[in-house]
Protein backbone atom coordinates (compact mmCIF):
# COMPACT_ATOMS: atom_id res chain seq x y z
CA UNK A 1 0.00 0.00 0.00
CA UNK A 2 1.43 3.41 -0.74
CA UNK A 3 0.24 7.24 -0.66
CA UNK A 4 0.90 10.41 -2.48
CA UNK A 5 -0.86 12.15 -0.11
CA UNK A 6 0.86 11.22 3.00
CA UNK A 7 3.12 13.67 4.12
CA UNK A 8 6.81 11.67 4.48
CA UNK A 9 9.83 12.20 6.07
CA UNK A 10 12.95 10.09 4.47
CA UNK A 11 15.18 9.05 6.89
CA UNK A 12 17.96 8.11 4.32
CA UNK A 13 21.33 9.52 5.12
CA UNK A 14 24.07 9.24 7.43
CA UNK A 15 23.10 8.51 11.29
CA UNK A 16 25.52 8.31 14.41
CA UNK A 17 26.63 4.55 15.07
CA UNK A 18 27.74 2.93 18.04
CA UNK A 19 28.74 -0.42 18.49
CA UNK A 20 27.42 -2.29 21.47
CA UNK A 21 29.54 -5.51 22.03
CA UNK A 22 29.33 -6.42 25.99
CA UNK A 23 25.35 -4.95 25.36
CA UNK A 24 25.95 -2.26 28.18
CA UNK A 25 23.54 0.44 25.72
CA UNK A 26 20.10 -0.01 27.90
CA UNK A 27 21.78 -0.13 30.99
CA UNK A 28 23.44 3.06 30.09
CA UNK A 29 20.46 4.91 28.93
CA UNK A 30 21.75 5.01 25.23
CA UNK A 31 18.06 5.09 24.11
CA UNK A 32 18.34 9.12 25.69
CA UNK A 33 21.46 9.71 23.33
CA UNK A 34 24.16 8.22 21.45
CA UNK A 35 28.08 9.57 22.53
CA UNK A 36 30.33 8.35 19.70
CA UNK A 37 31.71 9.76 16.19
CA UNK A 38 31.24 7.01 13.96
CA UNK A 39 28.59 7.29 11.04
CA UNK A 40 27.15 4.92 9.15
CA UNK A 41 24.86 5.23 6.24
CA UNK A 42 20.70 4.15 5.86
CA UNK A 43 19.49 2.01 4.69
CA UNK A 44 22.62 -0.57 3.92
CA UNK A 45 23.96 -3.28 6.29
CA UNK A 46 26.76 -2.14 8.96
CA UNK A 47 29.26 -4.94 7.57
CA UNK A 48 30.75 -3.51 4.30
CA UNK A 49 30.61 0.01 5.10
CA UNK A 50 33.71 -0.24 7.50
CA UNK A 51 35.92 -3.17 7.52
CA UNK A 52 36.19 -3.15 11.40
CA UNK A 53 32.33 -4.33 11.22
CA UNK A 54 32.40 -6.60 8.49
CA UNK A 55 32.39 -9.54 10.94
CA UNK A 56 30.84 -7.92 13.52
CA UNK A 57 27.10 -9.69 14.22
CA UNK A 58 25.99 -8.43 17.59
CA UNK A 59 24.52 -5.41 18.93
CA UNK A 60 25.15 -1.89 17.42
CA UNK A 61 22.81 1.28 17.95
CA UNK A 62 21.47 4.11 15.60
CA UNK A 63 20.89 7.69 15.95
CA UNK A 64 19.01 10.81 13.67
CA UNK A 65 18.20 13.90 14.93
CA UNK A 66 15.45 15.47 13.21
CA UNK A 67 14.18 18.73 13.18
CA UNK A 68 10.68 19.18 12.77
CA UNK A 69 9.11 22.08 11.93
CA UNK A 70 5.14 21.45 12.86
CA UNK A 71 2.35 18.94 11.02
CA UNK A 72 -1.11 19.25 10.76
CA UNK A 73 -1.80 15.44 10.69
CA UNK A 74 -2.71 14.45 13.94
CA UNK A 75 -0.67 11.11 14.05
CA UNK A 76 2.53 10.03 12.78
CA UNK A 77 4.49 6.46 12.68
CA UNK A 78 8.22 5.36 11.68
CA UNK A 79 8.10 2.81 9.08
CA UNK A 80 11.00 0.20 8.52
CA UNK A 81 10.66 -1.19 5.30
CA UNK A 82 13.33 -3.70 6.85
CA UNK A 83 15.90 -4.00 9.94
CA UNK A 84 17.16 -6.25 11.96
CA UNK A 85 17.29 -9.06 13.12
CA UNK A 86 15.83 -7.71 16.83
CA UNK A 87 15.15 -3.34 16.42
CA UNK A 88 14.22 -1.84 19.39
CA UNK A 89 13.29 2.16 18.98
CA UNK A 90 13.22 5.13 21.72
CA UNK A 91 12.14 8.76 20.60
CA UNK A 92 13.18 11.30 22.39
CA UNK A 93 14.43 9.16 25.59
CA UNK A 94 11.04 7.12 25.70
CA UNK A 95 10.91 3.71 24.42
CA UNK A 96 8.59 3.01 21.47
CA UNK A 97 8.81 -0.94 20.68
CA UNK A 98 10.25 -4.00 19.57
CA UNK A 99 10.49 -6.18 16.32
CA UNK A 100 11.41 -8.97 15.23
CA UNK A 101 13.01 -10.17 12.12
CA UNK A 102 15.01 -8.57 9.38
CA UNK A 103 13.10 -9.01 6.21
CA UNK A 104 9.33 -7.77 6.68
CA UNK A 105 7.80 -4.26 6.56
CA UNK A 106 7.02 -3.01 10.17
CA UNK A 107 5.67 0.41 12.09
CA UNK A 108 5.59 2.24 15.03
CA UNK A 109 3.04 4.93 16.09
CA UNK A 110 5.23 7.63 17.71
CA UNK A 111 4.97 11.33 19.09
CA UNK A 112 7.09 14.13 17.81
CA UNK A 113 7.92 17.50 19.12
CA UNK A 114 7.45 20.30 16.70
CA UNK A 115 9.78 22.88 16.74
CA UNK A 116 12.47 21.31 18.09
CA UNK A 117 14.83 18.22 17.38
CA UNK A 118 13.57 14.93 17.91
CA UNK A 119 16.19 12.27 18.55
CA UNK A 120 15.47 8.82 17.20
CA UNK A 121 17.49 5.86 18.39
CA UNK A 122 17.62 2.89 17.15
CA UNK A 123 19.08 -0.74 18.62
CA UNK A 124 19.48 -3.54 16.53
CA UNK A 125 20.63 -6.88 17.83
CA UNK A 126 22.09 -9.41 14.82
CA UNK A 127 22.93 -11.86 17.26
CA UNK A 128 22.70 -15.25 15.69
CA UNK A 129 20.50 -17.76 17.30
CA UNK A 130 18.96 -21.45 16.39
CA UNK A 131 15.70 -19.85 17.30
CA UNK A 132 15.56 -17.00 14.75
CA UNK A 133 14.25 -16.81 11.65
CA UNK A 134 16.64 -18.34 10.51
CA UNK A 135 18.68 -20.25 12.36
CA UNK A 136 22.18 -20.06 12.96
CA UNK A 137 24.86 -20.60 16.35
CA UNK A 138 27.34 -17.42 14.88
CA UNK A 139 27.73 -16.25 12.12
CA UNK A 140 29.84 -18.62 9.94
CA UNK A 141 28.18 -21.45 11.61
CA UNK A 142 24.83 -21.10 10.25
CA UNK A 143 21.27 -23.23 8.23
CA UNK A 144 21.81 -20.76 5.74
CA UNK A 145 24.04 -20.26 2.92
CA UNK A 146 23.96 -16.76 2.55
CA UNK A 147 26.11 -13.76 5.32
CA UNK A 148 24.34 -12.97 7.93
CA UNK A 149 24.30 -9.09 7.51
CA UNK A 150 22.63 -6.39 9.95
CA UNK A 151 21.30 -3.21 10.72
CA UNK A 152 18.64 -0.88 9.03
CA UNK A 153 19.14 -2.42 5.59
CA UNK A 154 16.05 -1.14 4.00
CA UNK A 155 14.35 2.05 3.94
CA UNK A 156 13.18 4.17 6.94
CA UNK A 157 10.52 6.95 6.92
CA UNK A 158 8.34 8.72 8.82
CA UNK A 159 4.61 9.06 8.00
CA UNK A 160 2.06 11.47 9.01
CA UNK A 161 -1.30 10.56 8.85
CA UNK A 162 -4.96 11.36 10.15
CA UNK A 163 -6.59 10.21 13.16
CA UNK A 164 -9.60 9.14 10.15
CA UNK A 165 -7.36 6.66 8.05
CA UNK A 166 -6.80 3.59 5.64
CA UNK A 167 -5.15 0.72 7.48
CA UNK A 168 -5.03 -1.63 5.42
CA UNK A 169 -6.50 -3.14 1.56
CA UNK A 170 -6.49 -6.22 0.46
CA UNK A 171 -7.49 -6.65 -3.54
CA UNK A 172 -8.52 -9.96 -5.39
CA UNK A 173 -8.67 -9.85 -8.83
CA UNK A 174 -9.67 -12.14 -12.07
CA UNK A 175 -8.62 -12.18 -15.39
CA UNK A 176 -11.98 -11.57 -16.85
CA UNK A 177 -12.02 -8.08 -14.64
CA UNK A 178 -13.78 -8.95 -11.81
CA UNK A 179 -12.43 -7.21 -8.92
CA UNK A 180 -12.99 -6.82 -4.72
CA UNK A 181 -11.22 -4.66 -2.08
CA UNK A 182 -11.68 -5.45 1.25
CA UNK A 183 -10.79 -1.85 3.19
CA UNK A 184 -9.34 -1.62 6.73
CA UNK A 185 -10.27 1.68 7.75
CA UNK A 186 -9.47 3.28 11.21
CA UNK A 187 -12.23 6.09 11.39
CA UNK A 188 -13.97 6.97 14.79
CA UNK A 189 -16.79 9.70 12.76
CA UNK A 190 -18.54 8.98 9.96
CA UNK A 191 -16.70 8.49 6.75
CA UNK A 192 -17.35 7.58 3.07
CA UNK A 193 -15.25 5.61 1.06
CA UNK A 194 -14.78 6.38 -2.81
CA UNK A 195 -12.82 3.98 -5.33
CA UNK A 196 -10.54 4.46 -8.47
CA UNK A 197 -9.71 2.71 -11.48
CA UNK A 198 -7.06 4.10 -13.56
CA UNK A 199 -5.68 2.21 -16.56
CA UNK A 200 -1.63 3.12 -18.24
CA UNK A 201 -3.05 5.56 -20.23
CA UNK A 202 -4.26 7.53 -17.24
CA UNK A 203 -8.36 6.90 -18.41
CA UNK A 204 -10.52 7.07 -15.29
CA UNK A 205 -12.20 3.40 -15.75
CA UNK A 206 -14.26 3.70 -11.99
CA UNK A 207 -15.05 6.60 -9.76
CA UNK A 208 -17.74 5.64 -7.47
CA UNK A 209 -18.13 6.04 -3.93
CA UNK A 210 -19.23 3.39 -1.26
CA UNK A 211 -19.34 3.48 3.03
CA UNK A 212 -19.01 -0.26 2.21
CA UNK A 213 -15.53 -1.71 3.67
CA UNK A 214 -15.71 -4.56 0.77
CA UNK A 215 -16.18 -3.35 -2.58
CA UNK A 216 -16.58 -5.47 -5.58
CA UNK A 217 -17.17 -4.64 -9.68
CA UNK A 218 -17.18 -6.18 -12.95
CA UNK A 219 -14.56 -3.79 -14.52
CA UNK A 220 -15.44 -5.44 -17.83
CA UNK A 221 -12.87 -5.91 -20.52
CA UNK A 222 -9.60 -5.40 -19.06
CA UNK A 223 -5.86 -6.27 -20.13
CA UNK A 224 -5.13 -8.99 -18.09
CA UNK A 225 -1.64 -9.13 -16.09
CA UNK A 226 0.85 -11.58 -17.53
CA UNK A 227 4.63 -11.54 -18.65
CA UNK A 228 4.53 -11.03 -21.68
CA UNK A 229 2.22 -8.11 -21.12
CA UNK A 230 2.19 -7.44 -17.07
CA UNK A 231 -0.03 -4.70 -17.47
CA UNK A 232 -1.14 -2.83 -14.23
CA UNK A 233 -3.60 -0.42 -13.02
CA UNK A 234 -3.63 1.93 -10.65
CA UNK A 235 -6.18 1.67 -7.61
CA UNK A 236 -6.68 4.60 -5.42
CA UNK A 237 -8.97 4.55 -2.11
CA UNK A 238 -10.12 7.16 -0.61
CA UNK A 239 -11.46 8.13 3.07
CA UNK A 240 -14.01 11.39 3.87
CA UNK A 241 -15.61 12.81 6.27
CA UNK A 242 -18.04 15.35 5.65
CA UNK A 243 -16.40 15.76 1.96
CA UNK A 244 -13.26 16.65 3.45
CA UNK A 245 -10.44 14.31 1.84
CA UNK A 246 -8.61 12.67 4.76
CA UNK A 247 -6.67 10.12 3.18
CA UNK A 248 -5.91 8.41 0.19
CA UNK A 249 -3.85 5.53 -0.66
CA UNK A 250 -3.00 3.64 -3.69
CA UNK A 251 -2.12 0.35 -5.36
CA UNK A 252 -0.95 -0.92 -8.19
CA UNK A 253 -3.05 -3.82 -9.25
CA UNK A 254 -2.62 -6.54 -12.64
CA UNK A 255 -6.12 -8.49 -13.39
CA UNK A 256 -4.71 -12.03 -13.40
CA UNK A 257 -5.78 -15.93 -12.08
CA UNK A 258 -3.79 -18.51 -10.86
CA UNK A 259 -5.00 -22.37 -10.90
CA UNK A 260 -3.25 -25.51 -10.32
CA UNK A 261 -4.99 -28.25 -12.32
CA UNK A 262 -3.87 -31.27 -14.43
CA UNK A 263 -0.41 -31.12 -13.29
CA UNK A 264 0.31 -27.87 -14.47
CA UNK A 265 0.38 -24.20 -13.21
CA UNK A 266 -2.36 -21.87 -15.31
CA UNK A 267 -2.11 -18.14 -15.56
CA UNK A 268 -5.00 -16.03 -16.71
CA UNK A 269 -6.31 -19.77 -18.14
CA UNK A 270 -3.01 -21.39 -19.87
CA UNK A 271 -0.48 -23.19 -18.78
CA UNK A 272 3.00 -21.35 -17.79
CA UNK A 273 6.39 -22.43 -18.14
CA UNK A 274 8.84 -20.81 -14.87
CA UNK A 275 12.28 -19.69 -16.41
CA UNK A 276 14.52 -18.12 -13.95
CA UNK A 277 16.37 -18.00 -10.25
CA UNK A 278 16.53 -18.15 -6.91
CA UNK A 279 18.32 -14.57 -6.12
CA UNK A 280 19.24 -13.25 -3.61
CA UNK A 281 19.45 -9.50 -2.00
CA UNK A 282 22.95 -8.69 -1.92
CA UNK A 283 25.27 -5.93 -3.35
CA UNK A 284 29.42 -5.11 -2.19
CA UNK A 285 29.57 -2.44 0.59
CA UNK A 286 25.49 -2.27 0.54
CA UNK A 287 25.14 -5.87 1.92
CA UNK A 288 21.21 -6.30 1.92
CA UNK A 289 20.38 -3.53 0.30
CA UNK A 290 19.57 -3.63 -3.37
CA UNK A 291 20.11 0.01 -4.51
CA UNK A 292 17.06 0.70 -7.53
CA UNK A 293 19.95 0.94 -10.43
CA UNK A 294 21.17 -2.67 -9.40
CA UNK A 295 17.86 -4.21 -8.96
CA UNK A 296 16.85 -2.14 -13.19
CA UNK A 297 20.52 -4.12 -14.23
CA UNK A 298 19.22 -7.40 -13.05
CA UNK A 299 15.99 -7.46 -14.59
CA UNK A 300 16.81 -5.90 -18.05
CA UNK A 301 19.89 -9.05 -17.83
CA UNK A 302 16.72 -11.52 -16.18
CA UNK A 303 14.86 -10.36 -19.47
CA UNK A 304 17.62 -10.22 -21.89
CA UNK A 305 18.19 -13.94 -20.98
CA UNK A 306 14.80 -15.05 -21.63
CA UNK A 307 13.75 -15.65 -17.90
CA UNK A 308 10.53 -14.54 -16.30
CA UNK A 309 10.25 -15.87 -13.04
CA UNK A 310 12.18 -16.03 -9.55
CA UNK A 311 11.78 -17.84 -6.17
CA UNK A 312 12.71 -14.66 -3.19
CA UNK A 313 15.15 -17.26 -1.81
CA UNK A 314 15.10 -17.21 1.05
CA UNK A 315 13.71 -14.31 2.83
CA UNK A 316 10.93 -11.61 1.29
CA UNK A 317 12.30 -9.26 -0.86
CA UNK A 318 12.32 -5.37 -0.58
CA UNK A 319 9.10 -3.50 -1.94
CA UNK A 320 10.78 -2.07 -4.57
CA UNK A 321 12.34 -5.37 -5.46
CA UNK A 322 8.79 -6.52 -5.96
CA UNK A 323 7.59 -3.56 -7.01
CA UNK A 324 9.88 -4.28 -10.49
CA UNK A 325 8.64 -7.73 -10.82
CA UNK A 326 4.71 -6.53 -10.94
CA UNK A 327 6.20 -3.55 -13.54
CA UNK A 328 8.24 -5.62 -15.72
CA UNK A 329 6.09 -9.24 -15.65
CA UNK A 330 7.85 -11.91 -13.23
CA UNK A 331 6.29 -14.82 -11.82
CA UNK A 332 7.56 -14.60 -8.02
CA UNK A 333 7.40 -17.25 -5.73
CA UNK A 334 7.40 -15.41 -2.16
CA UNK A 335 9.11 -17.19 0.69
CA UNK A 336 9.44 -16.25 4.10
CA UNK A 337 12.91 -16.24 5.80
CA UNK A 338 12.46 -19.83 6.91
CA UNK A 339 15.91 -21.76 5.23
CA UNK A 340 17.09 -24.62 7.17
CA UNK A 341 19.61 -25.92 4.55
CA UNK A 342 22.70 -26.54 7.41
CA UNK A 343 20.37 -26.94 10.03
CA UNK A 344 22.09 -30.05 11.13
CA UNK A 345 25.41 -27.62 11.72
CA UNK A 346 23.48 -25.53 14.48
CA UNK A 347 21.49 -28.31 16.17
CA UNK A 348 21.00 -31.67 16.61
CA UNK A 349 17.89 -34.06 15.88
CA UNK A 350 16.73 -33.90 19.16
CA UNK A 351 16.92 -30.10 19.25
CA UNK A 352 15.43 -29.76 15.84
CA UNK A 353 12.59 -32.45 16.54
CA UNK A 354 11.61 -29.94 19.83
CA UNK A 355 11.83 -26.65 17.55
CA UNK A 356 9.66 -27.82 15.34
CA UNK A 357 7.29 -29.08 17.75
CA UNK A 358 7.45 -25.99 19.93
CA UNK A 359 4.17 -23.82 19.86
CA UNK A 360 5.55 -20.64 20.63
CA UNK A 361 8.32 -21.11 17.55
CA UNK A 362 5.10 -21.80 15.65
CA UNK A 363 3.58 -18.44 16.73
CA UNK A 364 6.77 -16.96 15.93
CA UNK A 365 6.59 -18.12 11.79
CA UNK A 366 3.22 -17.66 12.16
CA UNK A 367 3.67 -13.63 12.75
CA UNK A 368 6.35 -13.48 10.04
CA UNK A 369 3.97 -15.01 7.38
CA UNK A 370 1.29 -12.94 8.54
CA UNK A 371 3.59 -9.93 8.38
CA UNK A 372 4.84 -10.90 4.44
CA UNK A 373 1.70 -11.84 3.40
CA UNK A 374 0.14 -8.35 4.66
CA UNK A 375 3.18 -6.44 3.07
CA UNK A 376 2.89 -8.30 -0.74
CA UNK A 377 -0.54 -9.98 -1.08
CA UNK A 378 -1.30 -7.50 -3.57
CA UNK A 379 1.21 -8.19 -5.73
CA UNK A 380 -0.07 -9.66 -9.57
CA UNK A 381 3.70 -11.18 -9.32
CA UNK A 382 3.43 -13.39 -6.48
CA UNK A 383 1.32 -16.48 -8.13
CA UNK A 384 2.75 -18.56 -5.18
CA UNK A 385 4.40 -19.25 -1.30
CA UNK A 386 6.92 -21.27 -0.88
CA UNK A 387 6.56 -21.82 3.00
CA UNK A 388 9.60 -22.21 3.65
CA UNK A 389 13.64 -23.81 1.91
CA UNK A 390 15.41 -26.96 2.92
CA UNK A 391 13.48 -27.99 5.77
CA UNK A 392 14.58 -31.45 7.09
CA UNK A 393 11.71 -32.99 6.22
CA UNK A 394 11.80 -36.69 5.96
CA UNK A 395 11.47 -36.15 9.66
CA UNK A 396 7.75 -36.60 11.08
CA UNK A 397 7.76 -33.29 13.28
CA UNK A 398 8.96 -31.15 10.61
CA UNK A 399 6.40 -32.59 8.03
CA UNK A 400 3.63 -32.16 10.50
CA UNK A 401 4.83 -28.46 11.18
CA UNK A 402 4.94 -27.90 7.09
CA UNK A 403 1.42 -29.30 7.15
CA UNK A 404 0.50 -26.87 9.79
CA UNK A 405 2.11 -23.95 8.23
CA UNK A 406 0.63 -24.39 4.76
CA UNK A 407 -2.96 -24.95 6.34
CA UNK A 408 -2.33 -21.75 8.25
CA UNK A 409 -1.04 -19.68 5.48
CA UNK A 410 -4.23 -21.09 3.38
CA UNK A 411 -6.26 -19.22 5.86
CA UNK A 412 -4.63 -15.75 5.29
CA UNK A 413 -4.45 -15.98 1.58
CA UNK A 414 -6.50 -18.84 -0.66
CA UNK A 415 -6.03 -17.27 -3.58
CA UNK A 416 -2.10 -18.56 -4.24
CA UNK A 417 -1.03 -22.66 -4.64
CA UNK A 418 1.68 -23.24 -2.36
CA UNK A 419 4.79 -25.04 -2.02
CA UNK A 420 7.88 -25.48 -0.03
CA UNK A 421 11.41 -25.99 -1.54
CA UNK A 422 12.41 -29.48 -0.70
CA UNK A 423 16.09 -31.53 -0.78
CA UNK A 424 14.67 -34.63 0.62
CA UNK A 425 13.45 -35.70 -2.35
CA UNK A 426 12.44 -39.32 -2.55
CA UNK A 427 12.45 -39.28 1.40
CA UNK A 428 10.31 -36.49 2.01
CA UNK A 429 7.48 -36.62 4.06
CA UNK A 430 5.75 -33.35 3.48
CA UNK A 431 4.92 -33.75 -0.18
CA UNK A 432 1.33 -34.65 0.09
CA UNK A 433 0.49 -31.39 1.80
CA UNK A 434 1.38 -28.92 -1.11
CA UNK A 435 -0.22 -28.35 -4.35
CA UNK A 436 3.44 -27.99 -6.40
CA UNK A 437 6.08 -29.77 -5.41
CA UNK A 438 9.33 -28.43 -5.83
CA UNK A 439 12.74 -29.61 -5.51
CA UNK A 440 16.21 -28.79 -5.14
CA UNK A 441 18.99 -31.11 -6.53
CA UNK A 442 23.17 -30.52 -6.75
CA UNK A 443 23.97 -34.20 -7.54
CA UNK A 444 27.19 -33.65 -9.74
CA UNK A 445 28.02 -30.90 -7.28
CA UNK A 446 27.80 -32.09 -3.76
CA UNK A 447 27.38 -35.70 -4.43
CA UNK A 448 29.02 -37.44 -7.78
CA UNK A 449 31.04 -34.65 -8.11
CA UNK A 450 32.94 -34.37 -11.27
CA UNK A 451 30.39 -36.78 -12.99
CA UNK A 452 28.00 -34.22 -14.29
CA UNK A 453 26.06 -37.61 -16.39
CA UNK A 454 25.67 -39.57 -13.10
CA UNK A 455 24.46 -37.15 -11.28
CA UNK A 456 21.75 -36.32 -13.68
CA UNK A 457 20.84 -39.99 -13.77
CA UNK A 458 20.12 -39.70 -10.44
CA UNK A 459 18.05 -36.83 -10.70
CA UNK A 460 15.88 -38.15 -13.04
CA UNK A 461 15.61 -41.61 -11.90
CA UNK A 462 13.98 -39.87 -8.40
CA UNK A 463 11.98 -37.46 -10.24
CA UNK A 464 10.09 -40.56 -11.81
CA UNK A 465 9.47 -42.15 -8.08
CA UNK A 466 8.10 -38.88 -6.75
CA UNK A 467 6.10 -38.25 -10.09
CA UNK A 468 4.66 -41.60 -9.96
CA UNK A 469 3.72 -41.07 -6.20
CA UNK A 470 2.01 -37.62 -7.31
CA UNK A 471 1.33 -37.72 -10.77
CA UNK A 472 -1.29 -34.66 -10.27
CA UNK A 473 1.36 -32.22 -9.08
CA UNK A 474 3.18 -30.37 -10.78
CA UNK A 475 7.38 -30.08 -10.07
CA UNK A 476 9.53 -27.46 -9.90
CA UNK A 477 13.14 -27.83 -10.02
CA UNK A 478 13.60 -24.86 -7.52
CA UNK A 479 17.70 -25.04 -7.20
CA UNK A 480 20.10 -27.07 -9.36
CA UNK A 481 23.58 -25.11 -10.23
CA UNK A 482 27.53 -25.05 -9.52
CA UNK A 483 29.78 -22.75 -8.50
CA UNK A 484 32.29 -21.38 -11.29
CA UNK A 485 34.85 -18.58 -10.68
CA UNK A 486 35.15 -15.83 -12.97
CA UNK A 487 37.81 -16.19 -15.53
CA UNK A 488 38.07 -19.94 -14.35
CA UNK A 489 38.64 -22.17 -17.60
CA UNK A 490 39.09 -25.91 -17.94
CA UNK A 491 39.01 -28.09 -21.09
CA UNK A 492 37.77 -30.70 -20.17
CA UNK A 493 35.17 -28.96 -18.04
CA UNK A 494 36.52 -29.75 -14.15
CA UNK A 495 34.40 -28.25 -11.03
CA UNK A 496 35.21 -24.80 -10.49
CA UNK A 497 35.59 -23.87 -13.89
CA UNK A 498 32.92 -21.96 -15.97
CA UNK A 499 32.80 -24.59 -18.65
CA UNK A 500 31.56 -27.19 -16.29
CA UNK A 501 28.52 -24.88 -14.32
CA UNK A 502 27.48 -24.50 -18.16
CA UNK A 503 28.22 -28.36 -18.68
CA UNK A 504 25.91 -28.48 -15.90
CA UNK A 505 23.22 -26.29 -16.01
CA UNK A 506 22.66 -27.33 -20.00
CA UNK A 507 22.77 -31.25 -19.03
CA UNK A 508 19.95 -30.95 -16.65
CA UNK A 509 18.05 -28.55 -18.48
CA UNK A 510 18.10 -30.86 -21.99
CA UNK A 511 17.61 -34.00 -19.82
CA UNK A 512 14.72 -33.03 -17.57
CA UNK A 513 12.46 -31.13 -19.62
CA UNK A 514 11.19 -34.04 -21.46
CA UNK A 515 9.06 -34.82 -18.42
CA UNK A 516 6.01 -32.73 -18.99
CA UNK A 517 5.45 -33.24 -15.23
CA UNK A 518 8.07 -30.43 -14.59
CA UNK A 519 6.61 -26.83 -14.93
CA UNK A 520 9.84 -25.11 -14.07
CA UNK A 521 13.82 -24.90 -13.68
CA UNK A 522 15.23 -22.32 -11.33
CA UNK A 523 18.81 -21.70 -11.87
CA UNK A 524 20.85 -21.75 -8.56
CA UNK A 525 21.84 -18.85 -8.53
CA UNK A 526 21.84 -15.26 -10.38
CA UNK A 527 24.88 -13.84 -9.12
CA UNK A 528 27.18 -14.71 -6.93
CA UNK A 529 26.58 -13.68 -3.11
CA UNK A 530 28.47 -13.41 -0.01
CA UNK A 531 27.96 -16.39 2.47
CA UNK A 532 29.23 -17.49 5.81
CA UNK A 533 33.22 -18.11 5.54
CA UNK A 534 33.67 -22.28 5.51
CA UNK A 535 36.33 -23.89 3.56
CA UNK A 536 33.35 -24.79 0.81
CA UNK A 537 33.12 -21.24 -0.34
CA UNK A 538 35.71 -18.65 -1.19
CA UNK A 539 34.05 -15.49 0.28
CA UNK A 540 31.02 -15.73 -2.11
CA UNK A 541 28.86 -18.42 -3.00
CA UNK A 542 29.96 -18.80 -6.90
CA UNK A 543 26.64 -20.42 -8.52
CA UNK A 544 25.58 -17.18 -10.18
CA UNK A 545 25.69 -16.70 -13.68
CA UNK A 546 26.32 -13.32 -13.55
CA UNK A 547 29.39 -12.25 -10.90
CA UNK A 548 28.28 -10.30 -7.87
CA UNK A 549 29.06 -7.12 -9.54
CA UNK A 550 26.56 -8.85 -12.62
CA UNK A 551 28.87 -9.72 -15.08
CA UNK A 552 27.98 -12.46 -17.36
CA UNK A 553 30.08 -15.72 -16.84
CA UNK A 554 30.09 -18.20 -19.74
CA UNK A 555 27.04 -20.14 -18.39
CA UNK A 556 24.87 -16.85 -19.17
CA UNK A 557 25.05 -17.59 -23.03
CA UNK A 558 24.34 -20.86 -22.35
CA UNK A 559 21.27 -20.27 -20.01
CA UNK A 560 19.76 -17.63 -22.92
CA UNK A 561 19.77 -20.29 -25.99
CA UNK A 562 17.94 -22.89 -23.42
CA UNK A 563 15.64 -20.71 -21.76
CA UNK A 564 14.66 -19.00 -25.43
CA UNK A 565 15.09 -21.85 -27.81
CA UNK A 566 14.34 -25.12 -25.16
CA UNK A 567 11.70 -24.45 -22.72
CA UNK A 568 8.78 -23.42 -24.10
CA UNK A 569 7.25 -20.18 -22.23
C1 LIG B 1 21.03 -25.04 -1.34
C2 LIG B 1 20.44 -23.88 -0.61
C3 LIG B 1 21.06 -22.55 -1.02
C4 LIG B 1 22.57 -22.72 -1.16
C5 LIG B 1 22.85 -23.73 -2.23
C6 LIG B 1 24.34 -24.01 -2.41
O1 LIG B 1 20.50 -26.09 -1.41
O2 LIG B 1 19.05 -23.82 -0.73
O3 LIG B 1 20.72 -21.59 -0.08
O4 LIG B 1 23.20 -21.51 -1.44
O5 LIG B 1 22.24 -24.95 -1.90
O6 LIG B 1 24.97 -23.43 -3.26
O7 LIG B 1 24.85 -24.82 -1.64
Amino acid sequence: MRSFYRPKIDLQGFWKFKIDSENVGEKNEWGKGLESEDIIYVPASWNEQNPQWDQFSSIAWYQKDLFVSSYESKKAWIVFEGAGYITKLWINGEYVGTHEGSFTQFKFPIKLNTNEFNKIVVKIDNTPSPYNLPPAKDLNIAAFDFFNYGGIQRPVYIEFVDECHVEDITVYTKSNGHLKVEILPECNQKYSLRFKLVDKEGKVLLDEESSNEIYEKDVGNVTPWSPDNPYLYTLIVEIYVDENLKDSIYERIGFRDVEVKNGRIYLNGKPIFLKGFGRHEDFPILGKFMYGAVLVRDFYLMRKIGANSFRTSHYPYSNEHLDLADEMGFLVILEPPLCYSNISRVMSQEEIAKMFSDIKYFEKVKHTIKEMIRQHKNRPSVIMYSVMNEPPSDMYEVAEFIKKEVKFLKTLDSSRPVTFASHRSVRDLALEYVDIISLNYYHGWYTEWGDIDSGVRTVAMELEEIHKKFPEKPIIITEFGADAIYGLHSDPPQMWSEEYQSEMIRKYIEALRKNNYIVGFHIWNFADFRTPQNPGRTILNRKGIFTRDRQPKSAAKVVEELFKNKLSS
